[in-house]
């Protein structure tokens, strides 16, 4: 069975003022969309038919640029959806919230880390936080669609919360205002779904 677009899980406009319904309808309907189709495209007749996308990522390396960009393109919006949420804002709790403060030294200082790894990320790409080999919490950036799942990644793991930072993300509502968007995410992530990955990530 190929990979199928997810529908998202709040309606477009949702996420306004801090993500534009314009933006919304795009960004998934055009462009996840268009990873989708062509990640289904690459893999056709291929070893890979019938692998699930991690798997397929984890063995990245060995196969075509389009497998490994709309591969990670399907993968890595599938997530961003799902971190987001017009409840969402606050600070996450329990298990994720002390061990972000252990690791981080606060959550503030969490936020400056993955703000700055967003904003400095050059070019198009993904700022993660994610969980280590060793279970460890740790955020990166990384190029392109590129993620912690993949045999290229710098540091490999599972990733718990993701942003989208090519300008199609933002291009329309902030223009080159791309610190502004990274401000305005924190008030839309679903931080009850990062929780959930964190526990199925340990
Ligand atoms: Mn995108």
């Amino acid at each position: 069975m190929a990979f199928q677009l997810p529908a998202l899980p709040y309606s477009t406009n949702a996420l306004e003022p801090h993500i534009d319904a314009k933006t919304m309808e795009i960004h998934h309907g055009k462009h996840h969309a268009a990873y989708t189709n062509n990640l289904n495209a690459a893999i056709e007749g291929t070893a890979l038919e019938g692998k699930s996308i991690e798997e397929i990522l984890g063995q990245v390396s060995r196969q075509s640029p389009a497998i490994r960009n709309n591969g990670g393109g399907y993968y890595n919006h599938n997530l961003f959806w799902e971190v987001m949420s017009p409840n969402g804002g606050g600070e996450p709790s329990g298990a994720l919230a002390d061990d972000i403060v252990t690791r981080f030294g606060s959550f503030n200082e969490f936020k400056e880390a993955f703000g700055k790894a967003a904003t400095t990320q050059f070019g198009s790409g993904w700022a993660w936080l994610m969980v280590d080999a060793a279970g460890a919490l740790a955020v990166i950036n990384t190029p392109n669609q590129d993620n912690p799942l993949m045999d290229v990644s710098a540091l490999r793991g599972t990733p718990i919360l993701g942003l989208d930072v090519w300008e199609h993300a933002y291009y329309l509502n902030y223009q080159n205002r791309r610190p502004d968007y990274v401000a305005a995410f924190w008030n839309v992530v679903n931080w009850d779904e990062v929780a959930r990955r964190y526990t199925a990530a340990k």
